[in-house]
């Protein structure tokens, strides 16, 4: 069996609010001391957004890699540790465009709330006549942005949802320390290569799923989770042996988990649909898809 391969996607999914939210953005970091960048933790790497490493230019960066309960723990703590000797030294204060990364999870908001707040106190530096930090949120679509605004507010303030898109438009809020918060849509690139990190995101639900080709990125998650985190699929699917390669594991899911055709045949798309949703959800246990570059 062969599993053809289309183009991953065509550059139009880059939808036309992307472009009016990369001018938005632009504006919102001009009038910003601090910018939150959401990252996936499971891929943090993939997920950086570089228009906003161009836009934000020296403005002081706090990196959020969010949803960490779905990452691989020993993972997190390389990609912490990788972010940290990036930091610049300074005998005192924050350096210009300091980044300072943590990793959170939603399911801990207290603890959210209090690194946040105390790494926008001293990021911001408030000036004697502005008091109050001026914070935005800014990411890839579907990273938990809006998740991120609610928890720091206490209170649901911004719509969240699992699909790209789900905010349309920069919405601020006002926090318990007098923190001046705004939400904005997730934004991607111009132009995405069709590439390894293309496809993570796609597999981590940043990419409208009418944009990706499923059994596509459905293979490349089977591959590398094969190599780095063969028992967890033992475990998920109750495989009795591992499958040779990712064709043979999507065959093993399909017919395992309701994915044959009438006459037998496994309705891949079905299976790719079953992995790519565990690997999202978490129940394939706590992955990660890529780690730092080894310095
Ligand atoms: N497991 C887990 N899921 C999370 C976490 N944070 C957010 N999510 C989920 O991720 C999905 C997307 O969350 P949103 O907050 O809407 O993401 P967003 O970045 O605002 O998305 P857009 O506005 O569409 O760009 C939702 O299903 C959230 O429940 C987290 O820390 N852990
Ligand atoms: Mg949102």
């Amino acid at each position: 069996m062969t599993i053809a391969l289309t183009p991953l996607m065509p550059t139009q999914w880059y939808p036309g609010h992307m472009a009016t939210a990369r001018r938005k953005i632009a504006e919102s970091i001009a009038a910003t001391d601090v910018v939150i960048e959401v990252l996936d933790a499971r891929m943090p790497r993939s997920s950086e957004n570089p228009v906003i490493t161009e836009l934000r230019k020296q403005k002081p960066c706090i990196k959020v890699l969010a949803k960490s309960d779905l990452a691989d723990p020993e993972v997190t703590k390389s990609w912490l540790r990788h972010f940290a000797e990036r930091r610049p030294e300074t005998a005192k204060g924050p350096a210009p465009g300091e980044v300072v990364a943590i990793a959170l999870s939603m399911d801990r908001p207290g603890e959210a709330r209090t690194r946040i707040a105390e790494l926008t106190a001293r990021l911001a530096r408030p000036t004697r006549q502005r008091t109050a930090a001026r914070a935005m949120i800014v990411g890839i679509p579907n990273v938990g942005k809006s998740t991120l605004v609610n928890t720091l507010a206490n209170r649901k303030v911004a719509k969240v949802g699992d699909e790209p898109a789900v905010t349309k438009a920069r919405q601020q809020v006002i926090l318990a320390d007098g923190t001046v918060l705004s939400d904005h849509p997730g934004v991607l690139w111009p132009k995405i290569e069709e590439d390894a990190a293309t496809i993570r995101l796609a597999l981590g639900g940043a990419l409208p799923d009418r944009a990706i080709e499923y059994e596509r990125v459905a293979v490349f998650g089977a591959e590398y989770l094969l190599g780095r985190y063969p028992q967890a699929l033992v475990d998920r699917y109750k495989l009795d042996h591992l499958p040779a390669g990712a064709e043979g594991l999507l065959l093993e899911i399909g017919r395992r988990r309701g994915g044959l055709r009438t006459g037998g045949t496994v309705d891949l798309h079905k299976a790719a649909d079953v992995l790519i949703h565990d690997f999202r959800g978490g129940a394939l246990g706590r992955l990660s898809l890529e780690e730092p570059p080894v310095s």
